[in-house]
């Protein structure tokens, strides 16, 4: 499996990775959906939605206040930078992430996509105005914005539809990729999860210790952590 996951990334001419929680576990960071998971900890459809920032801001925000309060203490692991690394070893790298961490970007990855968007910034509901989160989020008592509208976080939510140049990009990345890497995710949410499955021509490899929705559908399955796998390919490929 890995020798020919290996030959393929060195002949590949673009290569697109996609990634969720998974790969900021071993930063500590809670996944969604395992143990212990954020949507076991809390009733996410009534914190990571519309209708729910809508009924109470103030609890949506002390959730994600919580959360970039978390992203600050975190740091990138081996997997973040090896993809960082891996993007100067193949051509035509694209790495789009399903996380608001930014994890990636503080592990030095340079062409990031941000399919759900990220915590470094509120914006407002009512007008275009948007501003930097500080590291432990949105004061509670400035949600409410001079236009009569409210700062909420740049997050993408259920029911709401990506960043339309940033789905673009990504889903053109997947159309020319020769290899797609899926690391640490269950692969459930739509559009994301999509991006697999979109190039037939494409060779698939999940990175991932356990089994996923996709797992019957790739070509190459690792099964392992992205801090175990991800440096022991990015080895391979520089020696
Ligand atoms: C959309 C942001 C068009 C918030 C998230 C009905 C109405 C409307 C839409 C839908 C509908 N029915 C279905 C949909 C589509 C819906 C969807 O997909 N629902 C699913 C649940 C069925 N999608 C949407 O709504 C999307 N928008 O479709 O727009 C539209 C518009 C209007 C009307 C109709 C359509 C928007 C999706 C974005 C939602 N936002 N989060 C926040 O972060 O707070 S989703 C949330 O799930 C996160 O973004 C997260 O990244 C994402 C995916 O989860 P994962 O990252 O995969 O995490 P998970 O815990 O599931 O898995 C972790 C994996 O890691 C596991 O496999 C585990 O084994 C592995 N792992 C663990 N440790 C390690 C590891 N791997 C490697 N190493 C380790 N150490």
């Amino acid at each position: 499996m890995m020798e020919e996951l290996l030959a393929r990334l060195s002949a590949a001419r673009s290569t697109l990775a996609l990634t969720g929680s998974g790969i900021s576990a071993e930063s500590g960071l809670p996944t969604f959906r395992g143990t212990g998971g954020l949507w076991q900890t809390h009733r996410v459809e009534e914190l990571a939605s519309p209708k729910g920032f809508a009924r109470n801001p103030s609890l949506v925000w002390s959730w994600y206040n919580e959360r970039k309060s978390a992203h600050q203490l975190a740091r990138p692991n081996a997997g973040h930078y090896a993809l960082a690394h891996l993007e100067t070893l193949t051509r035509g790298f694209t790495l789009a992430t399903q996380n608001v961490d930014s994890l990636h970007l503080r592990a030095g990855s340079q062409r990031v996509l941000e399919l759900h968007g990220n915590l470094r910034e509120a914006r407002c509901t009512g007008c275009a105005a948007r501003r930097p989160l500080g590291r432990s989020g949105l004061p509670l008592d400035e949600i409410e914005h001079a236009c009569g509208g409210r700062m909420r976080p740049d997050i993408v939510w259920f029911g709401e539809s990506l960043p339309e140049e940033v789905w673009e990009a990504a889903y053109d990345a997947a159309l020319r990729a020769d290899v797609i890497l899926v690391v640490g995710t269950s692969a459930v949410v739509y559009p994301a999860a999509a991006l697999a499955q979109t190039n037939a021509e494409a060779y698939v490899a999940e990175i991932n210790p356990e089994a996923t929705a996709i797992s019957g559908r790739v070509d190459c399955v690792l099964r392992g952590t992205a801090a175990q796998m991800l440096p022991a390919i990015v080895e391979a490929l520089s020696s």
